[in-house]
């Protein structure tokens, strides 16, 4: 079927006289952009160069690769130019469109002129009236309708290839045909198209805040599972504290407006670093929703504890190479800092309030000494948390290890900057 083409293509190197060809290059063209699954228009363009001395296309063909899914049963190549299709020109049985190949492949779309200047009957065909100067300005040479309704989301690749033309030998024209061809040079091989599927890439924002902070250990008295932090978030004037015993084991952040592709978030597409630390990447990153969570292991982000010299204050990042659902980019404030400062229950806007802990403290969780703490006495006060003499009890235990954490050192710093 596809040798047709072929063999009046090579016809010329017995038959014609063989001239010196010029170059053809083939190209496909397509819509530019994130397109809607439905129908695509791909374009081949041909052009000659040099134009000078030459006569243009009086044949030419390809073969066409497309994406699994898409369908070519209806062989939808078309072309304007007349001339090259039967019965004005010679094409494959098949017709213009090609021959179809497999699932995915279109053999020999294309067809050639008449410059044999055939005018019988039987074949009915070619029996069309040569255009010269096919191709020496750049042509859209077929137009292929393509269903795409079957893709995915995301890049789809279509390609040309084993493309070949003859030229009109300028000698034997413009004098009335039959006019001699020659074997042109083809260039670049195999050109492609990329379709994008999919709709315009959503951007989504990370908003600066932490929904939950991770409780540690197994409850006594606090009926819920996490607790919150000890300073209110919003204004957030300052970082959130750790003041507990053990180590930040959950941080929560809110997206918008719409979810992160999960596929492009892991443990290693955030950063976590600080002053006096530098903790291990989360053990877990994941998105359930518009809430992305990193989880570490228990004691994987030091607190500080009984170690003045060890608070910290940590700044966790979220790579902007996370995505959105449909591929957007990841904006807003996509780092959060917080502070890690064992027994600093009372870090009001008092500058040494905030950044020492010293008999302020002391005084505040005297006050709030209960066997029975509320959530919030327990996120702030509940210091050592250890064993049942110790969690859900404010008590003299939690004093003790507060007066060994004291520091008038300035413990908290600004936020480490990841590099
Ligand atoms: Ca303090
Ligand atoms: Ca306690």
């Amino acid at each position: 079927m596809k040798k047709v083409l072929m063999m009046a293509a090579c016809a010329v190197l017995v038959t014609g006289v063989v001239a010196n060809a010029g170059d053809v290059a083939l190209s496909l063209v397509g819509p530019v952009g994130p397109q809607a699954p439905g129908t695509a228009t791909l374009e081949v363009k041909a052009l000659v160069t040099p134009t000078a001395g030459e006569g243009g296309l009086a044949l030419f063909g390809f073969d066409l690769d497309v994406p699994a899914g898409v369908p070519l049963a209806s062989n939808q190549a078309t072309t304007t130019l007349t001339s090259f299709v039967k019965n004005e020109g010679l094409t494959n049985p098949a017709g213009f469109g090609g021959t179809l190949s497999g699932a995915t492949t279109l053999l020999q779309i294309g067809g050639g002129q008449n410059t044999i200047n055939y005018t019988g009957t039987s074949p009915a065909y070619p029996t069309g009236t040569v255009v010269a100067g096919v191709g020496l300005t750049e042509v859209t040479v077929a137009t292929i309708v393509l269903d795409t309704s079957a893709l995915a989301n995301g890049d789809h690749v279509f390609q040309i290839s084993n493309g070949f033309a003859n030229l009109i030998d300028p000698a034997s024209q413009p004098s009335a045909p039959p006019y001699t061809v020659s074997a042109a040079n083809m260039l670049a091989g195999t050109p492609t198209y990329t379709l994008t599927i999919g709709v315009t890439p959503t951007d989504i924002t990370i908003v600066d805040n932490v929904k939950s902070w991770k409780d540690h250990g197994t409850s006594v008295n606090w009926t819920g599972t996490k607790l919150g932090l000890s300073i209110p978030l919003a204004p957030q004037t300052r970082a959130p504290i750790e003041t507990r015993e053990g180590s930040v084991t959950e941080l929560t952040f809110d997206t918008a407006p719409i979810g992160i592709d999960p596929l492009t978030l892991d443990p290693s597409k955030v950063t976590i670093c600080g002053h006096v630390n530098t903790p291990p990447a989360p053990a877990t990153a994941t998105v359930s929703g518009t809430t992305v969570t990193l989880t570490w292991a228990a004691g994987a982000i030091p607190n500080g504890y009984n170690q003045a010299s060890q608070h910290d204050h940590y700044t966790v990042v979220i790579s902007d190479t996370v995505k959105s659902a449909d591929g957007g980019d990841l904006t807003g404030d996509r780092d959060f800092d917080f502070a890690a400062s064992f027994g600093n229950v009372r870090p009001d806007g008092v500058l040494g309030n905030w950044q020492n802990v010293n008999a302020n403290d002391l005084s505040r969780l005297i006050d709030n000494y209960t066997t029975t703490p509320t959530a919030a006495q327990a996120t702030q006060y509940d210091i050592r948390i250890t064993g049942p003499a110790n969690k859900g009890k404010i008590n003299a235990n939690d004093r003790s290890w507060l007066t060994s954490s004291y520091s008038t050192v300035g413990l908290i710093q600004a936020a480490p900057v990841c590099p």
